[in-house]
């Protein structure tokens, strides 16, 4: 592989923004997912190739230590922003439909639920694995979800919860988002949610963590690639 890509994928699996950043220790005074990013550009390199080769490459790794207990939300937060570094530059490219992204991902935390650290690590790490992600914060209503999937109706539908008393807001957001759109596949997450639970409120599926999300995600890719 080239080399500006796999210097990029240590970049973004281990945070390091830019030139200037102080974190990781060991990587100070070195390029950053910035500037090889802006590098891997001038040199011609496709910017598909910068995506999937070293973006999504990088946070899959990061994403895969995580699910593992070898790295901790911190590292994630910080390979979240090496990422977005990078992917400021391939920005027009997606203006422009040069790439294209795997599919539309709407995410949330339910009404009456405030925490949003996980659901934002989700979201970041969706957007790594190239999912345009349209994040509708916290306390998001049925109607909400609803309105979004009116305007999005091809996209897959996420919902995160942290409270056992916002779950059966969430039972309702999933009862209200199927009964309106039957067709839409829901995700569902967050620390007292189980697989059980999504089987019994009629959700798709539950993932346990960020990669989960995001295998789950592929696989909808490839069933609608057969
Ligand atoms: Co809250 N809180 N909190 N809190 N809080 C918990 C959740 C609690 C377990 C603490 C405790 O009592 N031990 C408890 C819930 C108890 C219960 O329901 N059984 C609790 C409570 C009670 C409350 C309040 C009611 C406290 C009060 O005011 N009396 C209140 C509720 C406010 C509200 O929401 N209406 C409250 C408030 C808060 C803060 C605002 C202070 C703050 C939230 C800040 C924020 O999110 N911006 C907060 C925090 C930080 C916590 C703890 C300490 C940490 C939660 C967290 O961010 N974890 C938490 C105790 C704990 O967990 N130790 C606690 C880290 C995060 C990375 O993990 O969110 O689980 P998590 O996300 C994971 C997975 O679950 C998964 O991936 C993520 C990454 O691995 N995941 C998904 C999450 N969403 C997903 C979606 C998916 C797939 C996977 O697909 C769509």
């Amino acid at each position: 592989m080239n080399t500006v890509l796999d210097e990029l994928v240590i970049c973004i699996e281990r945070g390091k923004i830019n030139k200037s950043s102080p974190f990781p220790k060991d990587l100070e005074g070195q390029n950053g997912a910035d500037e090889l990013t802006k590098l891997a550009l001038d040199n011609g390199i496709n910017p598909k190739d910068i995506l999937s080769r070293a973006l999504i490459h990088g946070m899959n790794n990061i994403g895969i230590k995580f699910k593992a207990n070898k790295v901790f939300v911190p590292e994630v937060l910080m390979a979240a922003k090496a990422m977005h570094a990078a992917l400021f530059h391939l920005k027009p490219f997606f203006n422009s439909g040069d790439i294209k992204t795997k599919g539309t991902f709407v995410i949330g935390t339910v009404v009456g639920d405030l925490h949003d650290i996980g659901k934002n690590i989700v979201a970041m790490m969706i957007e790594g694995g190239g999912w345009e992600v349209i994040d509708l914060g916290i306390n998001v209503s049925a109607d909400t979800f609803i309105q979004t999937i009116d305007k999005y109706p091809h996209a897959v539908l996420g919902m995160s919860a942290l409270l056992t008393t916002t779950m059966m807001n969430m039972e309702t957001a999933v009862a209200e988002c199927k009964k309106k759109h039957p067709e839409t596949k829901i995700l569902i997450g967050g620390a007292p949610i189980t697989s059980d639970f999504a089987v019994r409120i009629g959700a798709d599926f539950y993932a346990p963590d960020p990669q989960g999300a995001l295998e789950y995600l592929n696989t909808l890719v490839k069933e609608n690639e057969t």
